[in-house]
Protein backbone atom coordinates (compact mmCIF):
# COMPACT_ATOMS: atom_id res chain seq x y z
CA UNK A 1 0.00 0.00 0.00
CA UNK A 2 1.17 3.41 -0.95
CA UNK A 3 -0.04 6.96 0.11
CA UNK A 4 0.41 10.63 -0.62
CA UNK A 5 2.56 12.57 1.21
CA UNK A 6 2.91 12.99 5.24
CA UNK A 7 3.76 16.49 5.55
CA UNK A 8 0.47 17.50 7.85
CA UNK A 9 2.49 16.17 10.84
CA UNK A 10 6.02 15.93 9.81
CA UNK A 11 7.28 19.09 9.12
CA UNK A 12 10.94 18.44 9.23
CA UNK A 13 11.05 15.33 6.93
CA UNK A 14 7.49 16.99 4.72
CA UNK A 15 7.96 17.83 1.24
CA UNK A 16 7.99 15.12 -1.88
CA UNK A 17 7.90 12.25 1.29
CA UNK A 18 6.49 9.33 -0.17
CA UNK A 19 4.92 7.25 2.66
CA UNK A 20 5.48 3.77 0.74
CA UNK A 21 5.26 0.66 2.50
CA UNK A 22 6.04 -2.44 1.63
CA UNK A 23 2.78 -3.48 0.45
CA UNK A 24 1.60 -4.14 -3.28
CA UNK A 25 -1.12 -1.69 -4.04
CA UNK A 26 -1.68 1.80 -4.48
CA UNK A 27 -4.32 3.80 -3.37
CA UNK A 28 -5.71 6.56 -6.24
CA UNK A 29 -7.46 8.18 -3.81
CA UNK A 30 -6.56 12.13 -4.18
CA UNK A 31 -8.83 13.79 -1.25
CA UNK A 32 -6.76 15.83 1.38
CA UNK A 33 -9.03 16.52 4.37
CA UNK A 34 -8.72 18.38 7.00
CA UNK A 35 -9.54 17.26 10.61
CA UNK A 36 -11.28 20.31 11.60
CA UNK A 37 -10.64 23.38 12.76
CA UNK A 38 -7.56 24.86 13.53
CA UNK A 39 -5.83 21.39 11.74
CA UNK A 40 -3.60 21.19 8.70
CA UNK A 41 -4.46 19.09 5.25
CA UNK A 42 -4.06 15.11 5.84
CA UNK A 43 -2.77 12.42 3.65
CA UNK A 44 -5.32 11.06 1.44
CA UNK A 45 -7.62 8.29 2.49
CA UNK A 46 -9.89 5.76 0.59
CA UNK A 47 -12.83 6.85 0.20
CA UNK A 48 -15.38 5.22 -1.47
CA UNK A 49 -18.83 7.60 -0.52
CA UNK A 50 -18.43 11.25 -0.26
CA UNK A 51 -20.12 13.11 2.81
CA UNK A 52 -22.58 14.40 0.55
CA UNK A 53 -23.33 10.39 0.07
CA UNK A 54 -22.18 10.42 -3.70
CA UNK A 55 -20.30 7.29 -4.62
CA UNK A 56 -16.83 7.65 -6.02
CA UNK A 57 -14.73 5.65 -8.12
CA UNK A 58 -11.84 3.82 -6.45
CA UNK A 59 -9.65 1.39 -9.16
CA UNK A 60 -8.20 -0.70 -5.89
CA UNK A 61 -11.02 -1.04 -3.74
CA UNK A 62 -14.00 -1.06 -5.76
CA UNK A 63 -14.16 -4.74 -6.47
CA UNK A 64 -14.61 -5.44 -2.82
CA UNK A 65 -18.11 -3.69 -2.66
CA UNK A 66 -18.56 -4.54 -6.65
CA UNK A 67 -21.35 -7.34 -5.32
CA UNK A 68 -23.03 -5.05 -2.66
CA UNK A 69 -27.22 -4.79 -3.41
CA UNK A 70 -29.24 -1.87 -2.50
CA UNK A 71 -30.70 -4.40 0.41
CA UNK A 72 -27.22 -4.98 1.73
CA UNK A 73 -26.71 -1.15 1.83
CA UNK A 74 -30.23 -0.85 3.92
CA UNK A 75 -28.61 -3.35 5.72
CA UNK A 76 -25.68 -1.70 6.80
CA UNK A 77 -27.43 1.49 7.69
CA UNK A 78 -29.47 -0.55 9.22
CA UNK A 79 -26.93 -1.94 11.65
CA UNK A 80 -25.28 1.54 11.95
CA UNK A 81 -28.94 3.42 12.99
CA UNK A 82 -29.61 0.51 15.89
CA UNK A 83 -25.73 0.39 17.18
CA UNK A 84 -26.38 4.27 17.73
CA UNK A 85 -29.49 3.82 19.03
CA UNK A 86 -28.26 1.27 21.51
CA UNK A 87 -25.25 3.62 22.69
CA UNK A 88 -27.80 6.84 23.40
CA UNK A 89 -29.91 4.57 25.40
CA UNK A 90 -26.72 3.40 27.65
CA UNK A 91 -25.60 6.59 28.10
CA UNK A 92 -29.26 7.66 29.14
CA UNK A 93 -28.69 4.51 31.34
CA UNK A 94 -25.29 5.19 32.51
CA UNK A 95 -27.35 9.19 33.30
CA UNK A 96 -29.91 7.73 35.48
CA UNK A 97 -27.62 5.66 37.49
CA UNK A 98 -28.48 2.56 36.23
CA UNK A 99 -24.94 1.97 34.52
CA UNK A 100 -21.99 2.99 36.40
CA UNK A 101 -20.14 4.14 33.08
CA UNK A 102 -20.58 3.86 29.79
CA UNK A 103 -17.92 4.28 26.79
CA UNK A 104 -19.63 5.31 23.51
CA UNK A 105 -18.97 4.96 20.00
CA UNK A 106 -20.69 7.70 18.62
CA UNK A 107 -19.46 9.00 15.13
CA UNK A 108 -17.42 5.76 15.23
CA UNK A 109 -20.54 3.53 13.63
CA UNK A 110 -19.09 3.27 9.85
CA UNK A 111 -15.83 1.87 10.83
CA UNK A 112 -17.21 -0.64 13.31
CA UNK A 113 -20.20 -1.67 11.07
CA UNK A 114 -17.82 -1.80 7.45
CA UNK A 115 -14.91 -3.84 9.56
CA UNK A 116 -17.73 -6.16 11.30
CA UNK A 117 -19.36 -6.83 8.09
CA UNK A 118 -16.04 -7.68 5.87
CA UNK A 119 -15.64 -10.33 8.76
CA UNK A 120 -16.48 -14.56 8.25
CA UNK A 121 -17.99 -15.98 10.79
CA UNK A 122 -14.74 -18.05 11.95
CA UNK A 123 -12.41 -15.03 12.42
CA UNK A 124 -12.35 -14.39 15.67
CA UNK A 125 -12.26 -10.79 17.09
CA UNK A 126 -10.30 -8.69 19.73
CA UNK A 127 -12.10 -5.60 20.89
CA UNK A 128 -11.36 -2.62 23.08
CA UNK A 129 -14.16 -1.40 25.34
CA UNK A 130 -15.90 0.63 22.45
CA UNK A 131 -16.54 -1.87 19.53
CA UNK A 132 -20.34 -1.93 20.06
CA UNK A 133 -20.95 -2.08 16.45
CA UNK A 134 -18.82 -4.82 16.14
CA UNK A 135 -20.13 -6.89 18.53
CA UNK A 136 -23.78 -5.98 16.86
CA UNK A 137 -22.22 -7.78 14.04
CA UNK A 138 -21.03 -10.37 15.78
CA UNK A 139 -24.51 -11.04 17.14
CA UNK A 140 -23.48 -10.34 20.82
CA UNK A 141 -26.89 -9.50 22.33
CA UNK A 142 -26.17 -5.47 22.90
CA UNK A 143 -27.91 -6.52 26.65
CA UNK A 144 -24.94 -8.52 27.26
CA UNK A 145 -22.71 -5.66 26.74
CA UNK A 146 -23.76 -3.54 29.68
CA UNK A 147 -23.83 -6.18 32.53
CA UNK A 148 -19.86 -5.20 33.32
CA UNK A 149 -20.96 -1.57 32.75
CA UNK A 150 -23.17 -2.02 35.47
CA UNK A 151 -20.91 -3.74 37.72
CA UNK A 152 -23.13 -6.97 37.57
CA UNK A 153 -20.37 -9.58 36.14
CA UNK A 154 -16.95 -9.67 34.81
CA UNK A 155 -17.64 -9.38 31.39
CA UNK A 156 -21.21 -10.67 29.96
CA UNK A 157 -21.06 -13.15 27.27
CA UNK A 158 -18.69 -16.26 26.41
CA UNK A 159 -16.45 -14.80 23.50
CA UNK A 160 -16.23 -18.25 21.50
CA UNK A 161 -19.70 -18.04 21.22
CA UNK A 162 -19.29 -15.49 18.79
CA UNK A 163 -15.62 -15.04 18.16
CA UNK A 164 -16.07 -11.90 19.77
CA UNK A 165 -13.58 -11.48 22.67
CA UNK A 166 -14.51 -9.62 25.97
CA UNK A 167 -14.11 -6.17 26.17
CA UNK A 168 -10.34 -5.16 27.31
CA UNK A 169 -9.77 -2.31 29.39
CA UNK A 170 -5.72 -2.28 29.43
CA UNK A 171 -4.80 -0.51 26.57
CA UNK A 172 -3.48 -2.42 23.73
CA UNK A 173 -2.95 -5.58 24.97
CA UNK A 174 -5.62 -7.12 23.12
CA UNK A 175 -3.17 -6.70 20.06
CA UNK A 176 -0.86 -9.59 21.75
CA UNK A 177 -3.54 -11.59 22.37
CA UNK A 178 -5.11 -11.57 18.61
CA UNK A 179 -1.38 -12.00 17.49
CA UNK A 180 -0.95 -14.94 19.50
CA UNK A 181 -4.18 -16.25 18.38
CA UNK A 182 -3.88 -15.66 14.77
CA UNK A 183 0.08 -17.30 14.99
CA UNK A 184 -2.08 -20.22 16.65
CA UNK A 185 -4.47 -20.36 13.45
CA UNK A 186 -1.46 -21.20 11.18
CA UNK A 187 -0.26 -23.54 13.38
CA UNK A 188 -3.29 -25.45 12.91
CA UNK A 189 -3.21 -24.49 8.75
CA UNK A 190 -6.63 -22.82 9.22
CA UNK A 191 -7.57 -19.91 6.65
CA UNK A 192 -9.19 -17.67 9.42
CA UNK A 193 -8.08 -14.54 10.25
CA UNK A 194 -8.04 -12.00 13.51
CA UNK A 195 -9.14 -8.84 13.72
CA UNK A 196 -7.89 -6.97 16.37
CA UNK A 197 -9.53 -2.87 17.57
CA UNK A 198 -7.06 0.05 18.88
CA UNK A 199 -7.35 3.17 19.44
CA UNK A 200 -4.75 6.09 18.43
CA UNK A 201 -3.71 6.49 21.65
CA UNK A 202 -2.97 2.93 21.97
CA UNK A 203 -0.69 2.73 19.33
CA UNK A 204 1.72 4.43 21.75
CA UNK A 205 1.72 1.71 23.90
CA UNK A 206 4.32 -1.32 23.99
CA UNK A 207 2.46 -3.91 23.49
CA UNK A 208 1.19 -2.80 20.08
CA UNK A 209 4.82 -2.35 18.66
CA UNK A 210 5.55 -5.88 20.18
CA UNK A 211 2.04 -7.07 18.54
CA UNK A 212 3.36 -5.69 15.34
CA UNK A 213 7.14 -7.34 15.04
CA UNK A 214 5.62 -10.68 16.32
CA UNK A 215 2.92 -10.77 13.64
CA UNK A 216 5.25 -9.43 11.19
CA UNK A 217 8.29 -11.97 11.63
CA UNK A 218 5.70 -14.77 12.03
CA UNK A 219 3.00 -13.69 8.97
CA UNK A 220 0.64 -14.24 11.42
CA UNK A 221 -3.00 -13.81 9.79
CA UNK A 222 -4.24 -10.64 11.86
CA UNK A 223 -5.62 -7.11 10.85
CA UNK A 224 -4.80 -4.18 12.66
CA UNK A 225 -7.82 -1.96 12.69
CA UNK A 226 -7.33 1.57 14.83
CA UNK A 227 -9.75 3.69 15.15
CA UNK A 228 -8.37 7.10 14.71
CA UNK A 229 -10.51 9.16 16.93
CA UNK A 230 -8.66 12.39 16.94
CA UNK A 231 -8.45 11.85 21.20
CA UNK A 232 -7.04 9.76 23.66
CA UNK A 233 -9.14 10.76 26.41
CA UNK A 234 -7.73 14.52 26.55
CA UNK A 235 -4.55 13.95 24.53
CA UNK A 236 -5.01 14.57 20.68
CA UNK A 237 -3.53 12.80 18.16
CA UNK A 238 -0.38 14.68 17.44
CA UNK A 239 1.03 13.88 21.05
CA UNK A 240 0.92 9.60 20.19
CA UNK A 241 3.03 10.22 16.59
CA UNK A 242 5.32 12.00 14.31
CA UNK A 243 3.72 10.29 11.22
CA UNK A 244 -0.14 9.40 10.49
CA UNK A 245 -0.45 5.97 12.03
CA UNK A 246 -1.09 4.07 9.10
CA UNK A 247 2.83 4.91 8.37
CA UNK A 248 4.20 3.01 11.23
CA UNK A 249 3.41 -0.11 9.91
CA UNK A 250 5.80 0.40 7.28
CA UNK A 251 8.45 0.60 9.58
CA UNK A 252 7.37 -3.10 10.89
CA UNK A 253 7.18 -4.53 7.26
CA UNK A 254 4.04 -5.05 6.10
CA UNK A 255 1.13 -2.57 4.68
CA UNK A 256 -0.87 0.04 5.91
CA UNK A 257 -3.80 2.01 4.81
CA UNK A 258 -6.05 4.76 5.95
CA UNK A 259 -9.60 4.88 5.17
CA UNK A 260 -12.14 7.14 5.59
CA UNK A 261 -13.77 6.13 9.18
CA UNK A 262 -16.81 7.62 8.73
CA UNK A 263 -17.53 5.56 5.23
CA UNK A 264 -18.93 2.44 6.17
CA UNK A 265 -18.64 0.86 1.96
CA UNK A 266 -14.98 1.85 2.50
CA UNK A 267 -14.37 0.73 5.83
CA UNK A 268 -16.00 -2.66 4.45
CA UNK A 269 -13.49 -2.80 1.33
CA UNK A 270 -10.43 -1.79 2.70
CA UNK A 271 -11.35 -4.42 5.62
CA UNK A 272 -12.31 -7.38 3.39
CA UNK A 273 -8.85 -6.47 1.55
CA UNK A 274 -6.96 -6.70 4.90
CA UNK A 275 -8.68 -10.18 5.69
CA UNK A 276 -7.98 -11.72 2.12
CA UNK A 277 -4.37 -10.95 2.37
CA UNK A 278 -4.06 -12.65 5.84
CA UNK A 279 -6.18 -15.73 4.42
CA UNK A 280 -3.86 -16.15 1.91
CA UNK A 281 -0.66 -16.12 3.92
CA UNK A 282 0.56 -12.37 3.67
CA UNK A 283 0.44 -11.67 6.61
CA UNK A 284 -0.42 -8.70 8.86
CA UNK A 285 -2.56 -5.59 7.32
CA UNK A 286 -2.55 -1.99 9.74
CA UNK A 287 -5.93 -0.12 8.46
CA UNK A 288 -6.35 3.40 10.45
CA UNK A 289 -10.00 4.45 9.78
CA UNK A 290 -9.64 8.30 9.92
CA UNK A 291 -12.86 9.34 12.35
CA UNK A 292 -14.07 11.26 15.13
CA UNK A 293 -14.91 10.26 18.87
CA UNK A 294 -18.52 13.13 18.76
CA UNK A 295 -19.25 12.71 22.18
CA UNK A 296 -17.29 11.89 25.42
CA UNK A 297 -13.94 10.00 26.18
CA UNK A 298 -16.78 7.99 28.13
CA UNK A 299 -19.49 9.49 31.21
CA UNK A 300 -16.73 10.13 33.03
CA UNK A 301 -15.08 13.26 30.56
CA UNK A 302 -16.28 16.74 29.85
CA UNK A 303 -14.67 17.21 26.23
CA UNK A 304 -15.41 20.65 26.03
CA UNK A 305 -12.79 21.01 28.48
CA UNK A 306 -9.96 20.30 25.73
CA UNK A 307 -11.64 20.47 22.64
CA UNK A 308 -13.89 23.35 20.25
CA UNK A 309 -17.15 23.62 18.99
CA UNK A 310 -15.45 23.82 16.26
CA UNK A 311 -13.89 20.61 15.41
CA UNK A 312 -16.91 18.89 16.32
CA UNK A 313 -18.65 20.73 14.35
CA UNK A 314 -16.93 20.34 11.23
CA UNK A 315 -16.71 16.53 12.19
CA UNK A 316 -21.03 16.39 12.50
CA UNK A 317 -21.01 17.55 8.95
CA UNK A 318 -18.96 14.15 7.76
CA UNK A 319 -21.60 11.60 9.98
CA UNK A 320 -21.41 8.58 8.98
CA UNK A 321 -25.35 7.26 8.85
CA UNK A 322 -26.19 10.83 7.31
CA UNK A 323 -24.37 10.28 4.59
CA UNK A 324 -25.50 6.52 3.92
CA UNK A 325 -28.52 8.16 4.07
CA UNK A 326 -28.17 10.38 1.72
CA UNK A 327 -26.94 7.89 -0.74
CA UNK A 328 -29.61 5.61 -0.22
CA UNK A 329 -32.00 8.02 -0.82
CA UNK A 330 -29.96 9.48 -4.00
CA UNK A 331 -29.90 6.25 -5.11
CA UNK A 332 -33.54 5.41 -4.48
CA UNK A 333 -32.61 2.71 -2.45
CA UNK A 334 -34.95 2.70 0.41
CA UNK A 335 -38.37 4.69 0.70
CA UNK A 336 -40.33 6.36 3.31
CA UNK A 337 -41.55 3.14 4.76
CA UNK A 338 -37.94 1.95 5.34
CA UNK A 339 -36.88 4.62 7.42
CA UNK A 340 -40.18 4.92 9.59
CA UNK A 341 -40.05 0.87 10.17
CA UNK A 342 -36.68 1.38 11.30
CA UNK A 343 -37.43 3.96 13.61
CA UNK A 344 -39.87 1.62 15.66
CA UNK A 345 -37.47 -0.99 15.45
CA UNK A 346 -34.87 1.49 17.32
CA UNK A 347 -37.95 2.38 19.72
CA UNK A 348 -38.53 -1.17 20.69
CA UNK A 349 -34.39 -1.50 20.62
CA UNK A 350 -34.33 0.95 23.28
CA UNK A 351 -37.11 -0.57 25.38
CA UNK A 352 -35.83 -3.87 25.49
CA UNK A 353 -32.49 -2.77 26.58
CA UNK A 354 -33.89 -0.51 29.56
CA UNK A 355 -36.00 -3.57 30.53
CA UNK A 356 -32.91 -5.70 29.90
CA UNK A 357 -30.56 -3.90 32.21
CA UNK A 358 -33.17 -2.94 35.33
CA UNK A 359 -34.09 -6.73 35.51
CA UNK A 360 -30.08 -7.83 35.77
CA UNK A 361 -29.81 -9.76 39.35
CA UNK A 362 -27.39 -8.74 40.96
CA UNK A 363 -23.59 -10.17 41.16
CA UNK A 364 -22.46 -13.33 43.01
CA UNK A 365 -19.98 -11.93 44.98
CA UNK A 366 -17.53 -14.72 44.42
CA UNK A 367 -17.85 -15.10 40.44
CA UNK A 368 -14.67 -13.14 40.46
CA UNK A 369 -12.97 -16.59 41.77
CA UNK A 370 -14.04 -18.48 38.55
CA UNK A 371 -12.79 -18.55 35.38
CA UNK A 372 -9.27 -17.12 36.54
CA UNK A 373 -7.35 -20.79 36.30
CA UNK A 374 -9.04 -23.50 33.61
CA UNK A 375 -8.34 -25.66 36.71
CA UNK A 376 -8.24 -23.71 40.26
CA UNK A 377 -5.19 -22.49 42.17
CA UNK A 378 -4.22 -22.95 45.64
CA UNK A 379 -4.01 -18.51 45.58
CA UNK A 380 -7.49 -18.55 44.32
CA UNK A 381 -8.68 -20.48 46.85
CA UNK A 382 -7.09 -19.14 49.94
CA UNK A 383 -8.13 -15.92 48.54
CA UNK A 384 -11.80 -16.80 48.42
CA UNK A 385 -11.51 -17.91 51.77
CA UNK A 386 -10.38 -14.70 52.90
CA UNK A 387 -12.99 -13.12 50.71
CA UNK A 388 -15.81 -15.54 52.45
CA UNK A 389 -14.21 -14.28 55.76
CA UNK A 390 -14.20 -10.68 55.29
CA UNK A 391 -18.38 -11.32 53.66
CA UNK A 392 -18.86 -12.95 57.16
CA UNK A 393 -17.69 -10.22 59.09
CA UNK A 394 -20.49 -7.68 57.94
CA UNK A 395 -22.83 -10.24 60.06
CA UNK A 396 -25.16 -7.91 62.25
CA UNK A 397 -25.54 -8.55 65.87
CA UNK A 398 -28.77 -11.05 65.10
CA UNK A 399 -26.38 -13.22 62.78
CA UNK A 400 -28.19 -12.23 59.54
CA UNK A 401 -26.41 -10.79 57.04
C1 LIG B 1 -2.37 0.41 29.96
C2 LIG B 1 -3.38 1.50 30.24
N1 LIG B 1 -2.98 2.76 30.42
C3 LIG B 1 -3.89 3.74 30.63
C4 LIG B 1 -5.22 3.45 30.69
C5 LIG B 1 -6.24 4.58 30.93
N2 LIG B 1 -6.95 4.85 29.66
C6 LIG B 1 -8.19 4.37 29.44
S1 LIG B 1 -8.77 4.80 27.93
C7 LIG B 1 -7.38 5.66 27.57
C8 LIG B 1 -7.23 6.37 26.24
C9 LIG B 1 -7.27 5.45 25.07
O1 LIG B 1 -7.31 6.18 23.89
P1 LIG B 1 -7.42 5.49 22.49
O2 LIG B 1 -6.49 4.34 22.40
O3 LIG B 1 -7.27 6.55 21.46
O4 LIG B 1 -8.90 4.87 22.46
P2 LIG B 1 -10.31 5.63 22.53
O5 LIG B 1 -10.69 5.68 23.97
O6 LIG B 1 -10.14 6.97 21.92
O7 LIG B 1 -11.26 4.77 21.77
C10 LIG B 1 -6.46 5.61 28.63
C11 LIG B 1 -5.15 6.28 28.63
C12 LIG B 1 -5.61 2.11 30.51
N3 LIG B 1 -6.90 1.74 30.53
N4 LIG B 1 -4.68 1.16 30.26
MG1 LIG C 1 -8.76 7.59 20.47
Amino acid sequence: MTVESTAARTPRRSAGNKAGTTGTKRTTSTTKKATGAGKSAEPALVQLLTPEGKRVKNAEFDTYVADITAEDLRGLYRDMVLTRRFDAEATALQRQGELGLWASLLGQEAAQIGSGRALRDDDYVFPTYREHGVAWCRGVDPTNLLGMFRGVNNGGWDPNSNNFHLYTIVIGSQTLHATGYAMGITKDGADSAVIAYFGDGASSQGDVAEAFTFSAVYNAPVVFFCQNNQWAISEPTEKQSRVPLYQRAQGYGFPGVRVDGNDVLANLAVTKWALERARAGEGPTLVEAFTYRMGAHTTSDDPTRYRTDDERIAWEAKDPILRLRRHLEAANHADEGFFAELETESEALGKRVREAVRAMPDPDHFAIFENVYADGHALVDEERAQFAAYQASFADEDGGK
